[in-house]
Formats: C-alpha cells, sequence, structure tokens
C-alpha cells in the first residue's frame, strides 16, 4: 500500500512502499543509498549492494520496512531489498535537482524548468502560491463576493500606454487583456461584489527581476464604499487571510526556503504620495517625477525600521500619475492607491469614477480615445454605486514574501522579454 513520505513516522516498523521519483542515488558498493521524491517530501531508502540504480528522475516504487533514523533527513528511511522501475528516466537531468540552489545559473533553471521545477525549493513558491490564492478566494468568499471570469481577448487597453499586445483576431486588431479593469467594474453593476484570479499581459520590453510579460492578476472590485478607504481596509484583511492560509497549508514549503515571516500591523500606515517623496528626498535617493524602485525600496526599509511594518499603503497620489478611471478629489489628487510590500508595489487600487461625463472629461483630458470606450461609458448611463477594488500581483506577492531574488522563480513558465518556452 502506498504511503506518503510525509506520513512515514507514524508507520515505525511497518512494511510500506513509496512511491516517487528517484531523487538522488549513491553505491557505496555493500550498500546503496537512494532518495526518493513523493509530492510530499523525500525519504532515504537503504538497499543491498549488487543491483543497478535506475537514473535518476525515473519513477520508482520502493517496498520496505520504515526506521527510525538520526542520519537520515527527516528521521526516517526505508529499509528495502529493491526499487521496482515503473517509468525510467532515458537521460540524465541537465542540472543535480536534490543540489538545485537559486545559485545555480538562472538561464538553465528557466531554459529546463520542466524539470527544474521538481526541486523542492523550485516548487515550493508555487505551492505557497496556490495557497494564498486560496486564501484570496476563501476570504472573498466568505464577504459576499462572486468568482467572475472575464473576456482576455478586449477591443482597448484599460491601463493605457503602449504596452498592449496586439491580436490579429480575424482580421481585425484586437488585444490581450492588461487587466480585468473594466469588466470587473461593469460586473459590480451585477454582483456588488466581485474577484477574478486570472492571467493578465503587459508588453513591456523591461528586463528587470520584477517585471513579466504575463501575470497572474488578483482582482477584486466592490460596490456602495464610501471611499478608498472601505476598500483599504478589505485589503488589509485580505492579505491577513491570505498569509494566514499559506502559514497552515505550506508550513513546510515555507520553512525550506527560510521565509522571514512579513511584519503585519493589523492596519498597515497610510502615507500621502508627496509625504512619501518627501521621505525619499530626505533619505538621499535619487528619482524622477515618481516614485521609482529605488524610491519604493527606501520607503519599505524606512517604514520596516521605523515603523515595524513591512505592508504601507501609499495614498493621495496626483491625477497625472493615475489612470484615467481613477476618482479625482481635491487639489488636482485622486483617491486611488499603491500597497508596498517590503519595498515593492503589489497592488494597485482606489475608488473609481461612476458618473459617466466624468469620465469622459477623464479620458479628454488624458487625450486617450473616448470612442474605444464607448461601451464601457454605457454602463454607467444605467446606474453604478460608487465603487472601488485593486489588484495583487500574485508572482510579486510570492516573491517579496519568500525573498526569492527574481519574480520569475514565481512563475510555473514566465514569459519575457526573450522566453515563451518551455
Ligand atoms: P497595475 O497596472 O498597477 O494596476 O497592476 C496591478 C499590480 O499587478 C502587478 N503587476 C505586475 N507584476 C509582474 N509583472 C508586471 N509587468 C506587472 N505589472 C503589474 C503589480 C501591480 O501592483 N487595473 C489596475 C488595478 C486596479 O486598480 O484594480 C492595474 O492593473 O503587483
Amino acid at each position: 500500500m502506498r504511503v506518503l513520505v510525509r506520513d512515514l513516522p507514524e508507520r515505525e516498523g511497518e512494511e510500506v512502499e513509496v512511491w516517487g521519483w528517484l531523487h538522488w542515488r549513491r553505491d557505496l558498493g555493500g550498500v546503496q543509498f537512494a532518495l526518493v521524491r513523493d509530492r510530499t517530501g523525500v525519504v532515504q531508502v537503504v538497499l543491498p549492494g549488487g543491483g543497478r540504480l535506475p537514473l535518476q528522475e525515473s519513477v520508482v516504487r520502493a517496498r520496505g520496512r520504515v526506521v527510525r533514523s538520526e542520519k537520515a533527513p527527516g528521521g526516517y528511511e526505508l529499509h528495502s531489498p529493491g526499487l521496482t522501475l515503473v517509468a525510467p528516466a532515458e537521460k540524465p537531468s541537465p542540472v543535480e535537482i536534490p543540489k538545485e540552489e537559486w545559485r545555480a545559473n538562472p538561464e538553465t533553471l528557466l531554459t529546463y524548468r520542466y524539470v527544474t521545477l521538481r526541486g523542492e525549493k523550485a516548487r515550493a513558491p508555487l505551492k505557497i502560491q496556490a495557497a494564498l490564492v486560496r486564501g484570496f478566494r476563501r476570504y472573498l468568499d466568505e464577504q459576499g463576493f462572486t468568482e467572475i471570469f472575464t473576456p482576455k481577448i478586449v477591443k482597448a487597453g484599460a491601463e493605457g500606454g503602449s504596452n498592449l499586445f496586439e491580436v490579429d483576431y480575424f482580421g481585425e486588431p484586437a488585444f490581450l487583456a492588461q487587466s480585468p479593469q473594466l469588466y470587473k467594474q461593469i460586473m459590480v453593476g451585477v454582483y456588488e461584489r466581485v474577484y477574478e484570479v486570472a492571467p493578465v499581459w503587459r508588453a513591456e520590453e523591461h528586463a528587470t527581476s520584477r517585471h513579466l510579460n504575463e501575470y497572474l492578476s488578483l482582482d477584486v472590485e466592490m460596490g456602495f464604499i464610501e471611499s478608498e478607504e472601505d476598500v483599504m481596509a478589505l485589503e488589509e484583511e485580505l492579505i491577513q487571510a491570505m498569509l494566514e492560509e499559506a502559514r497552515t497549508h505550506a508550513s513546510r514549503e515555507i520553512e525550506l526556503l527560510g521565509a522571514e515571516w512579513p511584519k503585519t500591523p493589523r492596519t498597515f500606515p497610510r502615507v500621502p504620495y508627496a509625504e512619501a517623496k518627501r521621505i525619499v528626498k530626505e533619505l538621499g535617493v535619487g528619482m524622477g517625477a515618481d516614485l521609482n524602485d529605488a524610491a519604493e525600496r527606501a520607503l519599505g526599509e524606512y517604514f520596516a525600521e521605523k515603523y515595524g511594518t513591512d505592508f504601507v499603503f501609499v495614498v493621495d497620489y496626483p491625477e497625472e500619475v493615475r489612470p484615467f478611471y481613477t476618482m479625482p478629489k481635491e487639489g488636482g489628487l485622486t483617491r486611488g492607491y499603491d500597497l508596498l510590500f517590503r519595498g515593492l508595489e503589489i497592488t494597485s487600487g482606489g475608488q473609481r469614477i461612476h458618473q459617466p461625463e466624468r469620465i469622459v472629461q477623464q479620458l479628454k483630458k488624458k487625450k486617450m480615445d473616448v470612442e474605444a470606450f464607448r461601451d464601457y461609458i454605457e454602463v454607467f448611463r444605467y446606474g453604478m454605486p460608487p465603487h472601488g477594488g485593486f489588484a495583487i500581483g500574485a508572482e510579486r506577492f510570492t516573491q517579496k514574501l519568500l525573498g526569492l531574488p527574481n519574480v520569475r522563480y514565481a512563475r510555473a513558465f514566465p514569459r519575457d522579454r526573450h522566453r515563451v518556452t518551455p
């Protein structure tokens, strides 16, 4: 009967079978050692010498007795007369899976991702991310949100700029969605509270450790709010719920990566944009008109040290640096905000405009094509409540939570400027 590696300690002295991959092997002549990996961990198998061990990554079954052993990883090993080969690996793995470390050449790790992902450290971030996303869904379901699924081939980009991928839609130009922004707002008119978990595309030519051309956007939108403050309050609780889900259901992976758990006060500080710029300047960090990544990093460190928090909201952004749909407020400012996590923007959000004429006015102000947004504006002529929402970049959240050197390791098959395979 198959027993998972995780459950071996409960089976001490029993005869069991472990199914998995031959993670590592060593032949000492008189005795052989193998490590077998399944979805829950790795176990050492002690075998009599003489037999030929298959190549690493072969699929095997190991039948044997569970023995307590201080030297074995995990404290237990299997004493087995021999491995049964289920499916052989035909060639050696391009990298040593057990030795896989973040220090290995990233290009090699990504080129052979279909097999390097099997490494315990390589697969851990995706397992943790799955738990974060489950926490996201669970919390929002409890709060009366409805999950939606919006089109990913669209006629106009909500976020502006030139970073749209064009697709040939039966001879007509269309685009890959940059964000479900306009559709999630439309759906507020249907369900009041909605969320979506889906990929989006950005044709940015950046080659940085925090940009992907395809990423998982965790989108939220809610109606009947008083201001962006309601949206931020929801996000604070949501983040706590996501972290809790990961901590309870992916604790092994979190430990494996040695992730330092974030400092999360019940309410995250709100720093007005102008004030943030002043702090950055005082810290002596150079930046242009907008907060750049060096500025965000400096702010993150400042708030961690001074206020013991890894999360900071930057609020009161000026109109020039926010999208057209953002609700303006007095003094040329808006009700848009960003959330920084350990010095990286992981969320943009805010209150949106719900009056059609005001939307047209903002589109014109930004010199955007009003005609392209006609259908979107129409919905606001049929009664839309004050509303707002936000999007969390799942990979950036995972990256910062686990201290990954590159956002690419938080996506199974990252798409970047030079990579569309595997
Ligand atoms: P924005 O464009 O700021 O806002 O994106 C929201 C969040 O998505 C993540 N993100 C990215 N992650 C990886 N690679 C990229 N190239 C990339 N670009 C963005 C970030 C970012 O904070 N519609 C609004 C959201 C809203 O207001 O609801 C939007 O898309 O974590």
